[in-house]
């Protein structure tokens, strides 16, 4: 009855689904496209994962038995440890991808006691590395639980089961013959969310459009989308800046600011802890006729958008820089600015992305500030 049944449906409803829509598609002979393969962003700064410590293992009830031993009394081991989750950081690492696709990690168990007194084995570690600078909380409670600030530096995040107490332990004056053992005890677990703010010198702050993405394009090797419209970064970049020689900084472009970010206008201030760890801000601001924005007050705005969502970037060292000056018709509001940074005790530079006009000074300014910067972390360290 079944096959007759079977005979009468069309032959594709019997096979897996695959097989189901590659005769459906040789029926229909039409194309059928692929579904677009998942992309992975290019940067990845939060990773959740679960970590579960090894339970410790059980304590053994055993009693000696052996020839010419009359009553040879307990001798149940312990169980052994159960193994800890650490946490290590590693200059190697310098994203959290490889959690991506590994979000769970379990430290080995303790193994049961056994007779003859033999305490089980403890478990082995697990240790997972972060990048240094990763922020690690825990995922339920939002408490912060350690921040990695220099390599090889270990934390251990969940702690082994100890391991139960075997018979023998039990063993009394009045109370030789203990029926009594453990069972180990529970490894912790714990749900993790690690976060990486990104370690660079530099980072380019400004209203969306103001030429950032071309800036960092034009002084390192990093290709970020650049376009004519705002908002075109989306995610923070990173360019190396090679002096010469060794000397290099990391900059970061972050996606632009408007008015009223910190309420989350925009695309937020959620961008901004990558550069809350830089050495220095440079602050682009568009006086080019194409921005119909008084500089000034772009400074004013920007600044207090970054005071808003942590004071401490607004007291950061700070490079104005007047972008654009190549298509900047009115001479005006490169002068507005620069004197507002004279009263202010401001460094100010104007530059031009496009023609290179003041790249190069730009540039060495930023090496020697981040230069300071550094000398000054090693001389308080
Ligand atoms: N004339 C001129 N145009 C520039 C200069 N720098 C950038 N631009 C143009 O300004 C537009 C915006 O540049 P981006 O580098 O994408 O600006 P951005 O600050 O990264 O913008 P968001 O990512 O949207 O915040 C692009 O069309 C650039 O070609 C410059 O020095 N001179
Ligand atoms: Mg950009």
């Amino acid at each position: 009855m079944a096959n007759k049944v079977r005979q009468a449906l069309p032959p594709f409803l019997f096979f897996g689904r695959r097989a189901r829509h590659a005769v459906w598609a040789e029926a229909h002979t039409c194309t059928l496209k692929r579904a677009p393969r998942y992309r992975l962003p290019m940067f990845i700064d939060e990773a959740r994962i679960y970590v579960k410590a090894g339970d410790g293992g059980d304590g053994c009830l055993a009693f000696r038995r052996e020839k010419f031993v009359p009553r040879g009394g307990p001798s149940g081991g312990d169980g052994g440890r159960g193994g800890d989750v650490i946490l290590q950081a590693s200059e190697r690492h310098n994203t959290l991808i490889h959690f991506r696709f590994n979000p769970e990690h379990k430290a080995q168990r303790g193994r049961h006691g056994e007779g003859s007194n033999r305490t089980g084995q403890n478990g082995e570690d697990m240790v997972l590395r972060v990048p240094v600078g990763t922020i690690v909380y825990d995922a339920d409670t939002g408490d912060l639980l350690h921040d990695f600030s220099h390599s090889d530096e270990q934390v251990v995040i969940a702690r082994g089961g100890r391991g139960g107490r075997g018979n023998a332990r039990f063993a009394t004056a009045t109370h030789q013959a203990p029926r009594e053992c453990e069972p180990g005890f529970p490894g912790e677990e714990r749900r993790l969310r690690l976060e990486l703010k990104l370690l660079a010198d530099v980072g380019l702050v400004g209203f969306p459009n103001v030429g950032k993405s071309t800036l960092i394009s034009r002084i390192s090797a990093a290709r970020p989308k650049i376009a004519d419209y705002p908002f075109t970064t989306l995610e923070p970049n990173l360019g190396v800046v090679s002096m010469g020689g060794y000397e290099s900084f990391v900059v970061a472009d972050v996606p632009g600011l408007i008015e009223g970010a910190h309420q989350g206008h925009g695309l937020g201030t959620r961008f901004l802890r990558h550069i809350e760890r830089t050495r220095l801000l440079v602050h682009l601001i568009d006086v080019s006729a194409a921005s119909d924005r008084d500089p000034v007050e772009d400074y004013r705005v920007i600044t207090e958008e970054l005071a808003s969502f942590n004071p401490r970037l607004a007291e950061k060292a700070v490079l104005v820089v007047a972008s654009k000056i190549d298509a900047a018709q009115n001479p005006e509001r490169i002068q507005s600015l620069e004197d507002f940074c004279r009263d202010r005790d401001l460094p100010f530079l104007a530059i031009s992305a496009v023609t290179g006009a003041g790249l190069d000074l730009l540039k060495l300014r930023m090496a020697e500030r981040v230069r300071e910067a550094r000398l000054q972390e090693t001389t308080t360290a």
